[in-house]
């Protein structure tokens, strides 16, 4: 009896120290419509982020979800799963462990020079980065004010020429939509650095930046990374002040003029796809919107760089039906899946998204594709749910190789589609 006892006490200290000092991610698996309706009221009632599904709506049985739990609230809502015989398991046990390997090591690490694109950036270090890339390129690399955030900061977006050809086409890649999917602003890094660095050793990369400039953006919602930075890892929308709500921020990929709003998103501020006031009504997203339009005529691939699942999306998103040039669409990005398999032994399901991911409206590679960019692409890269948001820094050359590969297949072959080879007549 006091063996037991003395277990008891020793559970509930154990009990004590786990939720007093770690966040956790929990994978829970709801089989009942009742549990369903737990889960959606505890994401949305507790201080938790959804990580999968992204919006509680989507929560249904028989599908795992994907939730962070702060250690405030990891004994509420680890009683109330048990309570209802929520099956669940522990994913992640030491998120708070992660978060802080990803934001300490930042400038001031000794090796920085060396491993400098395989690791996670602050905002200042980035907008550090664009204007070092730009000064030190001059002949390369030009940095283009396309606007600024809703709390003012510029949006710049540096466009590569790596050959002077006349009337060259162009692609656009974006990167940190969602500010808590940090892989994505890293590849914006990374390609850059890749484009100037292997030009002349890689005969993929010289076709492409041979007959096409690009334009990469690497933080278009620079206020809710800098947030992701400083106040809440888990952060994923904007951060604009509602005029109806205490609630901030915008879901910026559900701000798009593609059948704006309609099921998929919503109009409450409160949640993370949160479609804003009305299309375009941000900052981030009117000045991309702008952008492209002025440009449309030489833009002809976009890329909008996102995570987690691994997935190559395509249009459309925001309807069931088939884009108009669906096959090629598909052609490619199975061709890109396979490359990753073949070269990564990695898997990325492919397909357009509302029949891959999820029916969602308001995003941008749709209202890209609508604008006549036929060519339109999002992609969601490293892991499938591992570390999911929190994908550790030794894991960021993986999967940037991984995504590289597929804008190197993509583009070749949208080159290959579009342009008639050097030196024979134009199409007609
Ligand atoms: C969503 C939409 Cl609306 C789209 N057009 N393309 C991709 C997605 C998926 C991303 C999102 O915004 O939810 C994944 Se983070
Ligand atoms: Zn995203
Ligand atoms: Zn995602």
């Amino acid at each position: 009896m006091k063996t037991l006892l003395i277990l008891f006490i020793l559970m509930n200290l154990d009990k004590g120290y786990c939720t007093e000092t770690r966040d956790q991610v929990l994978s829970i698996s709801p089989t009942t419509q009742e549990q369903v309706d737990i889960l959606k009221n505890v994401s949305t009632q507790y201080e938790t982020a959804l990580w999968q599904p992204v919006s509680p709506h989507y929560i249904k049985e028989e599908t795992q979800v994907h939730l962070f739990v702060p250690a405030n609230s990891s004994e509420t809502v680890t009683d109330l799963l048990q309570k209802h015989a929520i099956t669940h398991e522990v994913l992640l046990a030491n998120a708070n462990e992660l978060i802080e390997m990803q934001t300490k090591n930042d400038s001031t690490d000794p090796r920085s020079s060396s491993t400098f694109y395989e690791r996670y950036h602050s905002l200042e270090d980035i907008y550090y980065w664009i204007n070092r890339t730009a000064q030190d390129n001059p002949d390369k690399v030009k940095a283009i004010l396309i606007g600024s955030s809703y709390e003012k900061r510029p949006l710049y977006a540096l466009k590569l020429t790596l050959n002077n050809r006349p009337n060259k086409k162009a692609i656009w890649i974006d990167c940190g939509i969602h500010a808590r999917e940090w892989i994505s602003p890293a590849f914006c890094l990374w390609f850059v650095h890749y484009s100037l660095s292997f030009y002349k050793q890689n005969q993929d990369i010289a076709n492409i930046l041979d007959n096409m400039d690009v334009y990469v953006l690497p933080v278009m919602n620079p206020d809710g990374y800098k947030y992701t930075w400083t106040t809440n890892r888990m952060w994923r929308k904007n951060r604009s002040i509602s005029r109806s709500s205490a609630c901030t921020g915008v879901d910026l990929n559900r701000n798009f003029d593609a059948n704006w709003c309609t099921e998929g998103a919503s109009h409450e501020p409160c949640t993370e796809i949160y479609c804003g006031a009305f299309p375009e009504s941000e900052p981030e997203s009117e000045a991309v919107a702008n952008f492209l339009r002025l440009h449309k005529d030489t833009v002809q691939l976009y890329l909008s760089i996102h995570s987690y699942s691994q997935m190559l999306l395509f249009p459309y998103s925001c309807t069931l039906d088939e884009a108009e040039n669906h096959n090629d669409l598909l052609e490619m990005v199975q061709e890109a899946a396979q490359k990753i398999r073949r070269y990564y032994s990695n898997t990325y399901k492919y397909g357009p998204g509302a029949k891959t991911i999820y029916l969602a409206p308001g995003g941008s590679d749709d209202w890209a594709y609508n604008l006549g960019i036929k060519y339109s692409f999002t992609f969601e890269l490293q892991d499938r749910g591992h570390y999911g948001f929190l994908l550790p820094p030794s894991h960021i050359a993986k999967a940037c190789n991984e995504a590289l590969l597929a804008v190197k297949t993509i583009a070749n072959k949208v080159i290959e589609k579009t342009q008639a080879p050097m030196g024979s007549p134009p199409a007609a």
